[in-house]
C-alpha cells in the first residue's frame, strides 16, 4: 500500500441510524473507487465491514470497521459504525478518530433516534459533517420529506446540494447543485455518473435549490457576499471555496442524494468528500493532557511520533488487534514506542493499515493516518503510544455504564474454569462491558448496553473460546430494614456438664434514615456487661443482621443500642455473649417492623413522540413514576424511576413496543420500601428456596 502525506488523508465516520444503510453504502464506495473488485452486500454477508461472524449472522453492525480507498489521489479512511442504540458507544468511541463523518438519513424514515444521538457525537467532537439521504430507491421513499425532517431537527444550515433526479424504483441520478449538471448512473452498477445537462422537469426545482445554496455559501464570507450582491450568483470555484470554508466551521451541512445498494450516487459523494472535507491537520487540533493540564494538540507531520488507541479487537486467529490514529509525526514500521498510559514499552512489528479484517503491511503512517497493529503486549483502548520527547497523553471516552446486567453460568465445571479469562478478552475489545461477582448473591454479572449485547458476549464465548454458559436474570440486591423501634432481652443461658454458657443483653433498635447502614451504641452503666464482651454482642448482631430476618437478606439503615444485661464470672465467654445478641437480634425484629427494601433504578428512554403514551402507560404498569418529559424534535425522552425488579426485561419489551426504534438508559438510584403484595411473594419465595436447600442438605 501507499504511503499518504497528511494533506491527502481524509478520515470520514459513517453514522445514522440503524439500518440507514452505512455499510452498504461504504460497500458502494469501496467498489465505485476500485478498492474492492465487486459489488457487496450486506444481505449476502460478503461485505468488507461487517466482517465479524456475529455481523454476518444478525445483518448488523456491532462493532467499528475501517476500509481504506483512493479518491482522486485522496486517501479515505472509511469507519463504518454501528447505528443501533446497544452498540452506539462503540461509534462514539470510534468518531474519536473521525475527521469529519456522512450521517445517513433513511428516505423513507426520515431522522431517527440513533440519527440525533450520533449527531450529537460529531457535534461534541466538532466533526464537520454532509447529509446522505440514503435508500431513495425505496417504495415510499421522498427526498423533499426526509429534508424538511433532517432540517426540522438540524437546522436550515442542512441545504442540498444535490437534488435526485427520479422517485423510488426510479431514482438514478442527482443534479449537482454546485456545477448544475446532472449525473446519471447505471443501477448496481459501477457507481460513476453520466454528466449531462439538468433534466427539463427539474430546471425549476435546481434554479431554486442552486440560489438558496449559493446565498448560504455566501451568508458566512464578506468578500464572497459582496461578489453575490454584485453578480448576482457565484463562479462554481467560489462556490466550491465558500463551501468547504462553510462546511469546516460547520455553519453548512450540506445535503446529497444516494441508493447505497444500487449504487447510485456513489461519485459524487466520493468527490465530495475528497473535495470539501477536511484533512486531519487542517482541523483545530485534539485536547491533550500534559503535565495535568489540558490542552489542544495541532496535529502535525514533524517531531516526535504520538498515537491514540481508539479501538482493540480480539481476533480469534491473529490475536488482539490494536487500531490507532496517528497525531503526530511519522511512525515507522517496527517502531519501538512507549504506551504512556501504562509505562510500558511496546514494539509496531508489521505496521498495517486496516481494510476490514484483513491488514496490509506499510512501511510508514503519517500523522493524520489510521493505522493497525497485532500483538502489543499491554496496549488497551484509550492509551497513548508514543516516541521519546511526546510527553502527553490523548483523553480518552467516557462510555456511560451499562444498563442491563445477566447472570451468567458456566455449564460445566470445565467451562468455569475458563469463563473468566475469556469473558476478560472480549471485554478488552468492548469497554462498555462489565463482567464482575455479586458480593451479596455470588452470581457472576455481566452487564452491557442491552440484552442482545450481553447474547452476543455469550455467543462469542462458544464461538471463539470454546466455553459454554447460560444466561439469567440476576437476583435482585433485595434488602431488609426496620420501621419501628424494640426493646429486647437476649439471653443465652446452656448448662452442659463442667462449664456452661451464659450471656445476658437488652439492646434498642431503631430505623436510620435509608443508606446510614448500621450503628451500634454501647450505653452500658455500672458494669452489667463487661467492657471485654461488648464487641461480641456488636458482632453477633452485625452477623445475625447479615441473613436478614424475612427473607434472608441482609438487614440495613438500623441502630443498635446495647444498654443493661447480666453476666457469670465463670459461664460468660465472647461466644455466649454473641449468641445472646443473636437472640436479641431475632426478637427485636419481630418488634420492629421489618419491611423489605428494593433498588429503584433511574430510567431515560428516548423513542419517537408517537410512543410516549404508550410507554408512560407501561411504565404505570412497572411501578415507575415519571419524573420528567421533554420533546426534542421528533424525539421524545422519559424520565422515570421505576423499581429494578420491574425492569429485566425491558429491553426486548422496549423494542418490541417500539419496533427496535427506542433506546434507554438506566442506572441504580436508591432503596424503597416493596409493596407488601410483592414484599409477600417475595419473602414466600425465600422461604420456599430454603426449604429446598436444607432438604437437599439432608
Ligand atoms: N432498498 C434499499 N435497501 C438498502 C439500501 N441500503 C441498504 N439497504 C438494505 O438495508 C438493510 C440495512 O443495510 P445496512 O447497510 O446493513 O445498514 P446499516 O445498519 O446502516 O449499516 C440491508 O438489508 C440492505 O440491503 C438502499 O440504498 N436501498
Ligand atoms: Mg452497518
Amino acid at each position: 500500500m501507499k504511503v499518504y502525506e497528511s494533506k491527502d488523508i481524509r478520515n470520514v465516520g459513517v453514522v445514522g441510524h440503524g439500518d440507514s444503510g452505512k455499510t452498504t453504502l461504504t460497500a458502494g464506495l469501496l467498489f465505485t473507487a476500485g478498492a474492492t473488485n465487486r459489488l457487496t452486500c450486506v444481505d449476502e454477508g460478503n461485505t468488507v465491514t461487517d466482517f465479524d461472524e456475529e455481523e454476518i449472522q444478525r445483518k448488523i453492525t456491532i462493532s467499528t470497521a475501517i476500509a481504506v480507498a483512493e479518491w482522486k489521489k485522496i486517501k479515505l479512511n472509511i469507519l463504518d459504525t454501528p447505528g443501533y442504540n446497544i452498540f452506539i458507544n462503540d461509534t462514539r468511541a470510534a468518531l474519536t478518530a473521525a475527521d469529519s463523518a456522512l450521517v445517513l438519513v433513511d428516505g423513507v424514515s426520515g431522522v431517527e433516534v440513533q440519527t440525533e444521538k450520533v449527531w450529537a457525537f460529531a457535534e461534541d467532537f466538532k466533526l464537520p459533517r454532509a447529509i446522505v439521504i440514503n435508500r431513495l430507491d425505496r417504495e415510499r421513499a421522498d427526498f423533499d420529506r426526509a429534508l424538511a425532517n433532517v432540517q426540522e431537527s438540524f437546522g436550515r444550515a442542512a441545504v442540498p446540494i444535490q437534488i435526485p433526479i427520479g422517485k423510488e424504483r426510479e431514482f438514478k441520478g442527482v443534479v449537482d447543485l454546485i456545477r448544475m449538471k446532472s449525473y446519471t448512473f447505471t443501477p448496481d452498477g459501477d457507481g460513476k455518473g453520466k454528466e449531462a445537462d439538468i433534466p427539463a422537469d427539474l430546471a425549476d426545482a435546481a434554479g431554486k435549490a442552486h440560489e438558496a445554496l449559493v446565498e448560504m455559501v455566501a451568508e458566512g464570507n464578506d468578500a464572497l457576499m459582496e461578489e453575490f450582491f454584485e453578480k448576482g450568483t457565484l463562479p462554481v470555484e467560489h462556490i466550491v471555496d465558500g463551501l468547504r470554508q462553510g462546511v469546516r466551521e460547520m455553519r453548512i451541512f450540506p445535503v446529497m442524494c444516494a441508493s447505497g445498494f444500487h449504487n447510485v450516487g456513489s461519485e459524487a459523494i466520493l468527490n465530495f468528500v475528497a473535495e470539501t472535507f477536511p484533512a486531519p491537520t487542517e482541523r483545530d487540533g485534539v485536547p491533550v493532557l500534559e503535565n495535568g493540564a489540558e490542552k489542544i494538540h495541532k496535529v502535525s507531520d514533524t517531531g516526535p511520533c504520538s498515537m491514540f488507541v481508539f479501538k482493540t479487537s480480539a481476533d480469534p486467529f491473529a490475536g488482539r488487534i490494536t487500531y490507532f490514529k496517528v497525531y503526530n509525526g511519522v511512525v515507522k514500521n517496527d517502531a519501538a514506542v512507549q504506551n504512556l498510559t501504562r509505562s510500558a514499552g511496546e514494539r509496531l512489528a508489521h505496521l498495517s493499515l486496516p481494510m476490514g479484517k484483513t491488514l496490509q503491511a506499510i512501511t510508514e503512517l503519517h500523522a493524520g493516518d489510521i493505522g493497525a497493529v497485532a500483538k502489543l503486549k499491554e496496549t488497551l483502548t484509550g492509551d497513548t503510544l508514543a516516541d521519546k520527547g511526546a510527553n502527553y497523553t490523548y483523553i480518552p471516552v467516557k462510555l456511560p455504564e451499562p444498563s442491563i446486567a445477566f447472570a451468567i453460568e458456566a455449564k460445566s465445571r470445565n467451562d468455569e474454569d475458563r469463563m473468566g479469562n475469556a469473558v476478560h478478552r472480549i471485554l478488552e475489545e468492548d469497554q462498555s462491558l462489565r463482567f464482575y461477582r455479586d458480593p451479596q448473591t455470588r452470581e457472576f454479572l455481566l452487564a452491557g448496553a442491552g440484552q442482545q449485547h450481553v447474547e452476543i458476549v455469550v455467543s462469542r464465548l462458544k464461538k471463539r473460546y470454546g466455553v459454554d454458559v447460560t444466561l439469567k436474570a440476576p437476583k435482585i440486591p433485595y434488602r431488609e430494614t426496620i420501621r419501628g423501634f424494640a426493646d429486647v432481652q437476649g439471653r443465652h443461658k446452656k448448662q452442659t456438664g463442667g462449664h456452661g454458657q451464659f450471656g445476658d443483653c437488652w439492646i434498642k433498635m431503631e430505623p436510620l434514615p435509608r443508606g446510614e447502614k448500621f450503628q451500634f451504641a454501647n450505653e452500658i452503666f455500672g458494669g452489667s456487661i463487661p467492657r471485654n464482651f461488648i464487641p461480641a454482642v456488636e458482632k453477633g448482631i452485625v452477623e445475625a443482621a447479615e441473613n436478614g430476618f424475612l427473607a434472608g437478606f441482609p438487614m440495613v439503615d438500623f441502630k443498635v443500642t446495647v444498654y443493661d444485661g447480666s453476666y457469670h464470672d465463670v459461664d460468660s465467654s465472647e461466644l455466649a455473649f454473641k449468641l445472646a445478641a443473636r437472640k436479641a437480634f431475632k426478637a427485636a425484629m419481630q418488634q420492629a417492623k421489618p419491611a423489605l427494601l428494593e433498588p429503584v433504578m433511574n430510567v431515560e428512554i428516548q423513542a419517537p413522540v408517537e410512543y410516549a403514551g404508550d410507554l408512560m402507560g407501561d411504565l404505570n404498569g412497572r411501578r415507575g413514576r415519571i419524573s420528567g418529559m421533554e420533546t426534542k424534535g421528533s424525539t421524545q425522552f422519559i424520565r422515570a424511576q421505576v423499581p429494578m425488579a420491574e425492569m429485566l426485561n425491558y429491553q426486548s419489551d422496549l423494542t418490541a413496543m417500539t419496533q427496535g426504534r427506542a433506546s434507554f438508559l438506566m442506572e441504580f438510584d436508591h432503596y424503597d420500601y416493596v409493596p407488601q403484595l410483592q414484599a409477600e411473594k417475595i419473602i414466600a419465595a425465600a422461604k420456599a428456596a430454603k426449604t429446598g436447600e436444607e432438604e437437599e442438605e439432608e
